[in-house]
Parts: C-alpha cells; structure tokens; sequence
C-alpha cells in the first residue's frame, strides 16, 4: 500500500535549472569558459560540485584547479544563485503542483524531498510549501548522489517508511535510476526518451494525477 510521496525539487516542485543556468554561465565566464542551454541539461539533478567538473572539462581545465579552489569557485556559483531563489514566490510552484501536495494531504500520503540541492530548505520557505513535508534529506548526509539510491532510502526513512511505501517522483534520468534501485515506484516527468526507465511517465507536472500514480504503484 502506497503511504508516502518521496518528490525531487528542481523540475518537479519548481523549476530552478534556469536560475543554476544563469549562476553557472557567469561563473564559467570568469573563467574563460563557454556553456550553454544544451550543455546545462546535463547538469539537472547532479551535485554542485560534480557540475563544476563536468564544466571544467568542457574548458579543458579539469586539471587547472586545486580542491581549495574548486570550493572557492563552487561558493562564488552558489552566491549567484542564492541572489536568484531570492525572487522566487509560490506563484513559481511547477504547473499541478500545489494541486497534487493539497490531494496527498487529503489522503494522507506523507511527503518528503531527495533533492540534490543544499538550498532545498530555502527554496520550499520561499514557495510557501516546506511545512507540508515531513522530512527534507540532507545531501550533506549522502555518501553518494543520484544516480545511487541512498538519497531514496532516506527520503522515504524521513517518513518512517520501506521504499515499496512510496512513489518517486523525478525529472533526471539520474533521478530514475535512483529510485528504481532503492526498490521504490518511479514516476518520471519529461519525455518518452527521458524516461524510459520510469514505471510511469508524463510529459509536464500538470499531468500528475494522485489517483493514477497510486492504481499504478500498487498495481506493479
Ligand atoms: P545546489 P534536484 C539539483 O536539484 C539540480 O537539478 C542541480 O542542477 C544542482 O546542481 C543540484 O540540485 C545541487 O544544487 O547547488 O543548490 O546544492 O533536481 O536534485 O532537486
Ligand atoms: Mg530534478
């Protein structure tokens, strides 16, 4: 029986790719580097600091840096971004959202956040929704990021929960992998390509339907 909802933050509560985008081009410019949107895509739902090396080895500069400078670099993205989630209001809630927490609610799913991103807490006060979750993992707690399942594990552990308890819900194919191997219903959002390694997939975050995800998880 499904009794909890275990939800990736960036692409499925709201969508801050764009605003790390913009952080990460700035940085990546300071530096003599080039990304771009495509580039960014490959960004989505991995750690700060994984994203700093995938950027340097596109400039060459895997090798140029030392671990203290790495931080250094990985700080000063972070406060470029932390200027952008400043701006960000219920309003920014990806499509379906609030509608689908306020349905979990009602039928007493419990709901907790795996999200990669060390500013999740921030982000859900600023969207006015963090005190409908349970539990938050904290990614400074994790051996390993996405595509492990450990990030899983906790989120549905937060909940006092097994892993066949809950569904995931996920925008990254690193995202998928997780939840698949944590034992845990995968809902992906993005295309068929993207996700064809979910249980279940829909196109936008305004397609995701309680009742349905619930038949279909504990239907497998
Ligand atoms: P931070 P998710 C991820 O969020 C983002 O998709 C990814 O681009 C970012 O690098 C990561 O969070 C870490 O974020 O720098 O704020 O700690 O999709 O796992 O919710
Ligand atoms: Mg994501």
């Amino acid at each position: 029986m499904i009794k909890g909802l275990v939800l990736d933050l960036d692409g499925v509560i709201t969508d801050t790719a764009e605003y790390h985008y913009l952080a990460w081009k700035s940085l990546a410019e300071k530096i003599g580097i080039d990304i771009d949107r495509a580039f960014n895509e490959q960004l989505k739902g991995i750690s700060r600091m994984e994203s700093l090396e995938l950027i340097l080895e596109r400039g060459g500069k895997a090798q140029s840096y030392s671990a203290e400078e790495k931080e250094t670099l990985a700080a000063k993205k972070n406060d470029e971004y932390k200027v952008f989630i400043e701006s960000i209001t219920p309003a920014d809630l990806c499509p379906g959202m609030e509608k689908l927490l306020f349905e979990a609610k009602e039928t007493g799913l419990a709901l907790s956040v795996s999200s990669a991103s060390k500013n999740a807490p921030t982000i859900l006060e600023q969207l006015q929704v963090k005190e409908q979750f349970t539990g938050i993992v904290d990614p400074n707690s994790l051996k390993k990021g996405k595509p492990d399942p450990e990030i899983f594990y906790k989120g549905a552990e937060l909940l006092g929960l097994s892993p066949e308890e809950c569904i995931g819900i996920e925008d990254a194919e690193a995202g998928i992998d997780a939840i698949n191997d944590a034992g845990m219903f995968s809902v992906g959002v993005g295309s068929k390509e993207s996700m064809k390694a979910a249980d279940y997939f829909v196109e936008s975050t305004k397609e995701l339907d309680l009742k349905i995800m619930i038949e279909k998880a504990e239907n497998r």
